[in-house]
């Protein structure tokens, strides 16, 4: 396992390289091109680029979140051929700077979705939350006005202002798109991409939607254990895996998450480890790191990683705003570098724990 945190680059992120780098026992970051369209080229200079700033801080890049996958690929028009020619040369850039895992989803419209970005907790820290109750009473084209006001001046991954512009658009790309038909362009897109990550050694960790269910009538595909598992089966590859992300399968309280680790063994790649506070099952607030201030046992999850033998890189994902910092909604500092110090205390205890007993090197 590696500890790290992700980095949006210096034009976009309030915290710096340097910030990251005294975070103990945070060695990597993941970040990504963030200027960059989906379906757009990324060249190995830009690349090598973003490399260097980042090796400059004394960081490395352990992955990148993401490389976005278009409309016109998750939809299947005919523009996606283009498009995925650009994602296999993406790929293959990548794979020559010595990078080897790339984060993406396959989520329609909205990246992710929440109805507050700044709900208060008793503590006074503010938190992103979620109510379905708020959900079903808006207009999917109002969202982005609603939940930009709180979003501290920052843009916000998959709610750039110039894509929320064309919301009602998008909407009526996806009018004849269900399940299966998701599934098929997934598993197109993959089956045209193994190729690249086998020669490169490019291990692919789809997220999962979030929420995980259906959320204003859009299809969803990467929800549960059964709809992972059936796409790992229809391209076996170990290359094409997953980013296990405790908050959004989490979303579900059907999904049991040390269990669907233990299930995806050797195929998640990435892990996105953070808690949620249920206030009920169709609400919840994104809580501290901490398993009592929330509704999910993170060392539970953490002993999973720990003993499927996860060795990938592991992100605090989002943190609560607290000291008065002003962010990213999810990505200030201070709360994710605690995550980060509480995670890293948990894998530590786990791995003391399972060597008791063994003999102690000189
Ligand atoms: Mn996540």
């Amino acid at each position: 396992m590696e500890m790290t945190l992700r980095y949006y680059g210096k034009k976009y992120d309030t915290v710096t390289l340097e910030q990251i780098r005294q975070i103990p026992g945070v060695t990597g970051v993941i970040t990504t091109l963030y200027d960059k369209q989906a379906g757009e080229l990324w060249t190995q200079e830009e690349i090598h680029a973003l490399k260097e700033e980042v090796e400059a801080s004394g960081l490395h890049i352990s992955g990148i979140e993401s490389v976005n996958i278009s409309d016109a690929i998750k939809v299947g028009t005919p523009e996606r051929e283009e498009h995925i020619a650009n994602y296999i040369a993406t790929l293959e850039n990548l794979g020559k700077e010595d990078i080897h895992l790339v984060c993406y989803n396959f989520m329609p419209v909205f990246d992710w979705t929440r109805t507050e970005l700044a709900r208060v907790r008793p503590d006074g820290s503010t938190v992103l939350a979620y109510s379905q109750a708020a959900v079903d009473a808006i207009d999917p084209a109002k969202m982005f006005e609603k939940l930009s006001a709180d979003a501290n001046g920052t843009v916000m991954p998959g709610w750039e202002p110039e894509r929320m512009a064309h919301v009602k658009e998008l909407f009526e790309m996806y009018a004849d798109i269900d399940e299966e038909k998701l599934f098929a362009n997934l598993v197109y897109f993959l089956e045209k991409i193994m190729p690249v990550c086998n020669r490169y050694d490019i291990k692919m960790a789809i997220h999962p939607d979030d929420p995980a269910w259906s959320v204003f009538g859009l299809p969803r595909i990467i929800i549960d254990k059964e709809h992972i598992l059936r796409m790992m089966r229809a391209v076996d590859d170990v290359h094409n895996g997953v980013t296990f992300c405790s908050g959004s399968y989490g979303t579900n309280l059907e999904n049991d998450l040390p269990e669907m680790i233990r299930a995806l063994k050797g195929r998640i790649h990435f892990a996105h480890v953070r808690n949620l506070k249920f206030n009920s099952r169709d609400d919840f607030e994104e809580s501290a790191h901490l398993s009592s201030d929330g509704t999910f046992d993170m060392y539970e999850i953490m002993r999973a990683l720990y003993e499927t033998g996860f060795d990938g890189p592991i992100r605090p994902d989002h943190g609560r705003m607290i000291w008065g910092e002003k962010a990213m909604p999810g990505y200030g500092l201070y709360d994710r570098a605690l995550g980060a110090t509480y995670l890293n205390g948990l894998w530590e205890a786990i791995d003391k724990a399972a060597h008791r007993g063994a003999p102690v090197m000189p």
